[in-house]
């Protein structure tokens, strides 16, 4: 894949270059997930925590043709200001397009998957990933997520899928695509805004060490795919089920009579559940994704034998 149009930034490619652990991240979550100017905040604290836990950011998006891999700060805030309509979600259908056409786009969790792999990149953090929506028996809107975790090698660090999906659904794709899902240092899932799902765990780890050994061992066996680490978001910072479950049903019987669809349905309920708890859901937010970098920097200081 030498031919990939890939633009590291200095820092990522000289920590590349030596070794030393490096961590992707998404760049959807600051176009299409948050608000500015928290998203900007957000995405400097996660690459500020990186840095403390002794791993390297690299924030991925696509800009003027290429794949950025690692985004100078100008960079950062110039994408945090880019209106939704403006920036494209890219998921693996629409990668190519939009870096043949020229536009920028931002990558979800399928797309940084992909473009972490071409760049040589094992661990990503995120939020919450993409999975089966509520009534796809009906829409078929499941996320091109849970494909790309079954077919690209990276570890994915979670707080699960996010609450506004069809959970026990998700999970049973996850199963039947031979992705393993590992609960972080819990027997239950995590709901992402919430420590627990009701829904136990399949398999469960306590540390950075057994996660990078894992996905040293799938290598070995020469299996295809990620894993998905399903991190629980910190007590401190969760909005227990019981409340925030009632806030997601209202957000989603209003996406019902508005007819949202499509890539529109998960921003849009993002942004419904950040005004219905004034503001919470997206501290909350801010939270469960710094604690899901910590927790990648140790895998990816484990994977590369520097911790
Ligand atoms: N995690 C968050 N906020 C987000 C996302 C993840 O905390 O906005 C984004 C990711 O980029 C994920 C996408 O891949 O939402 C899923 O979108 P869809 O459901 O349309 O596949
Ligand atoms: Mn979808």
């Amino acid at each position: 894949m030498k031919d990939a149009p890939l633009t590291f930034s200095p820092e990522v490619s000289a920590a590349l270059a030596d070794g030393r652990p490096v961590v992707a991240l998404e760049s959807t979550i600051i176009t299409h997930g948050m608000p500015y100017p928290q998203n900007l905040e957000m995405a400097r604290e996660v690459e500020s925590v990186i840095r403390d836990a002794g791993a390297t950011p690299a924030t991925i998006a696509v800009m003027g043709g290429q794949i950025h891999i690692g985004l100078t700060d100008p960079a950062l805030e110039a994408l945090a200001q880019t209106p939704p309509g403006q920036a494209m979600k890219l998921s693996r259908a629409d990668l190519a397009v939009c870096l043949a056409t020229g536009r920028t786009g931002a990558t979800t969790v399928a797309a940084t998957m992909i473009c972490a792999h071409l760049a040589g990149i094992r661990v990503f953090a995120t939020g919450g990933i993409g999975g089966v929506h509520r009534g796809a028996e009906s829409s078929f809107d499941i996320s091109a997520d849970l494909h790309e975790l079954a077919q690209t090698p990276v570890t994915v660090v979670a707080a699960g899928a996010k609450a506004i999906l069809d959970l026990p659904k998700t999970w049973e794709v996850l199963e039947t695509l031979g992705v393993p899902v590992i609960a972080y240092g819990q027997d239950e899932l995590p709901a992402f805004w919430s420590r627990g799902s009701g829904i136990p765990a399949p398999l469960r780890m306590d540390s950075p060490a057994d996660i990078a050994a894992s996905a040293a061992m799938r290598a070995r066996l020469g299996l295809r795919g990620g894993q998905l680490v399903a991190n629980p978001i910190p007590a401190e910072a969760e909005i227990p089920r019981h409340e925030i479950m009632p806030v997601i049903e209202r957000a989603l019987s209003e996406a019902e009579a508005q007819r949202i669809a499509a890539k529109s349905v998960t921003p849009f309920l993002l942004q419904r559940i950040f005004e219905l708890t004034g503001g919470r859901s997206l501290q909350s937010n801010i939270a469960l994704v710094l604690n899901n970098a910590r927790l990648a920097a140790g895998i990816a200081s484990e994977m590369s034998g520097s911790s």
